[in-house]
């Protein structure tokens, strides 16, 4: 079976958000139409505390953009974003969430980052999506949402890793882009590492 993820599709994402994505808003469009070909929909959040260890405001004298070690990873420093319990990590209003059968939140641990659905950065702990997805049968995901070059690719990766047949979908993604080229490049690398990457009206 076929499942879709919708990767992070959250206020603060998008345009007026803390860590607005270019464009993020563009997606959602074409997010709500692919689902009438999915009969299995999960979501992702980004659901931080609001001492989460990738706030610059958390480190005295530290500035967004800039990358600590935080408990032995490399962590690039983001503007404050979707604190539980605040509308930025609220999923985008105009996105449908009727179809959507569980939510999988992360980034909940102060102490460590989480970019991927399907565990933390330091691969430590599962959000418990990978058992949840193989319980239901399904063995092909699909993966579209926000950003491309952070939260979209390392669940993509992934999901290539714990043996699911891996699409991206392109033009149900947007990226941050940091530096100029970042979504070609994570991109390229997803392709490399085993996800193929297709259009929306390739389904
Ligand atoms: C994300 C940076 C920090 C994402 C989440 O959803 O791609 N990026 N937290
Ligand atoms: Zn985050």
């Amino acid at each position: 079976m076929k499942a879709l993820i919708l990767v992070d599709i959250q206020n603060d994402f998008v345009s007026g958000g803390a860590l607005a994505v270019p464009e993020g808003e563009m997606i959602v469009p074409i997010v709500n139409e692919l689902q009438k070909k999915f009969d299995f929909i999960i979501a992702t959040q980004d659901f931080h505390p609001a001492n989460h260890g990738s706030f610059a405001a958390n480190h005295e004298g530290k500035n967004v953009g800039e990358v600590i070690d935080l408990n032995g990873l490399n962590q690039i420093l983001w503007p404050i974003h979707c604190v539980q319990n605040t509308d930025g990590t609220e999923f985008v209003k105009e996105l449908d969430m009727s179809k959507v059968k569980k939510v999988f939140v992360k980034g909940t641990d102060a102490e460590i980052d989480s970019y991927s659905g399907f565990y933390d950065n330091g691969h430590r702990k599962s959000t418990g999506l990978s058992d949840y997805l193989k319980e239901q049968g399904v063995t092909e995901v699909y993966v579209t949402g926000l950003a491309a070059d952070y939260c979209v690719k390392f669940t993509a990766l992934d999901a290539v890793s714990e043996g699911f047949k891996t699409y991206l979908i392109s033009d149900a993604t947007k990226g941050v882009n940091l530096q100029a080229g970042d979504v070609d490049k994570a991109i390229d690398e997803m392709k490399e590492k085993g996800v193929e990457v297709i259009t929306s009206e390739e389904l």
